[in-house]
């Protein structure tokens, strides 16, 4: 790990502890693909450009997820300054390329902000930017991947109240127990009285929630691919995404909308050194979204040690944005959600 100037303007901390990140992804590519039934992990979407893509979804007229959370941040923007408090730590996860984090830093008027992503060229281009557009803000960059255990940067753990800040529903791509292990993990990092500002996803009607993971340009279907791609070029592998039809629907059971990839037909694909064969129709799992009501939530913060001190929706109900606070006593130690 190193802690170290990137530019005049962010300061830039490597927070990466992966030694070889192609293997890591070969490795979980190769596990994923050898088991039954296949899956892929949904944090190698985001290269640059499945970033892009991403960014592209949250602005098809079916994913309404985007516009909820902005309609409660600029809504309830001057309620949030207030239960934040002056001259916070905003604590960003994702990178911050979203209008949302403008609006809070805006409303909030924060003192630094600490931008976490995996990816490398994308957190460094959304901290420039936000760096430039507000010259008072003194702004770093952590590169982590932030789902193991992260620790503040020095400097940043004095001064007023550090607060995460985890929009977009991403809580939602993790297992119920998996999200819990996360959030225990960032009410390690932070002091008692510390926040977490955090956007999920409200259980609703199938209809609904299907279109926005089926939008009719195929945003979603491409970003889905991208994974494949990522396989191709990166990998080396001999797989054509266009072989692979994407599918997403609501798992009611789970409380979920499952995302897939399902093989239009027998083939088989070179990965590794492996061959591994597919059945037509076979899918491979590349994701889960689970969707919360407001009180169920609630439980699954309180289990990780944060106590809920306000909530936010927008007015057709369909977002949530919960502001809680950690608790004096924590019951669990940092624990990667990575198992290995
Ligand atoms: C990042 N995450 C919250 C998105 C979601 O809605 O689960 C990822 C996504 N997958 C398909 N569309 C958007």
């Amino acid at each position: 790990m190193s802690e170290a100037p990137m530019t005049s303007a962010v300061c830039f901390h490597d927070q990466h502890y992966t030694l070889d990140i192609g293997q890591d992804f070969l490795d979980d590519a190769i596990a994923g693909l050898l088991n039954s039934p296949k899956w892929a992990s949904p944090k190698y979407f985001y290269d640059y450009r499945g970033s892009q893509l991403f960014d592209a979804i949250c602005t098809q007229p079916e994913y309404y997820l985007t516009r909820a959370e902005e309609k409660v941040l600029t809504d309830r923007a001057s309620e949030i300054a207030e239960v934040v408090g002056e001259n916070a730590t905003l604590i960003e996860l994702g990178s911050g390329a979203s209008r949302k984090v403008r609006t809070l830093l805006e409303a909030v008027k924060p003192r630094h902000y600490l931008g976490v992503d995996i990816s490398r060229d994308f957190l460094i281009q959304s901290t420039e930017r936000l760096a430039a557009d507000y010259p008072w803000l003194d702004v770093h960059a952590a590169w982590a991947d932030f789902t193991s255990p992260m620790h503040l940067p020095s400097g940043l753990d004095a001064g007023g109240r550090p607060v995460v800040f985890f929009p977009g529903s991403s809580i939602g791509n993790f297992t119920p127990a998996l999200a819990r292990t996360l959030l225990s993990n960032l009410a390690n990092m932070l002091p008692p009285g510390g926040g977490l500002l955090i956007g999920v996803d409200r259980m609703k009607d199938r209809e609904i929630l299907e279109q926005a993971y089926n939008d009719a340009a195929g945003v979603t279907a491409a970003f889905n691919r991208n994974l494949l791609t990522r396989y191709e070029i990166e990998l080396g592998s001999d797989i054509d995404p266009e072989q692979f039809e994407h599918r997403a629907f609501l798992n009611e059971a789970e409380q979920r909308i499952e995302m897939h990839l399902v093989s239009r037909k027998a083939q088989t694909v070179a990965l590794g050194g492996l061959r591994i064969p597919f059945d037509a129709g076979e899918s491979i799992h590349t994701e889960n979204s689970y969707k919360y009501s407001d009180e169920d939530f609630k439980t699954l913060a309180a289990h990780a040690g944060f106590e809920s001190r306000a909530l936010w929706h927008d007015p057709d109900r369909l977002f949530s944005v919960h502001y809680f606070e950690r608790g004096s006593t924590l019951e669990f130690l940092p624990e990667s959600l990575i198992p290995g």
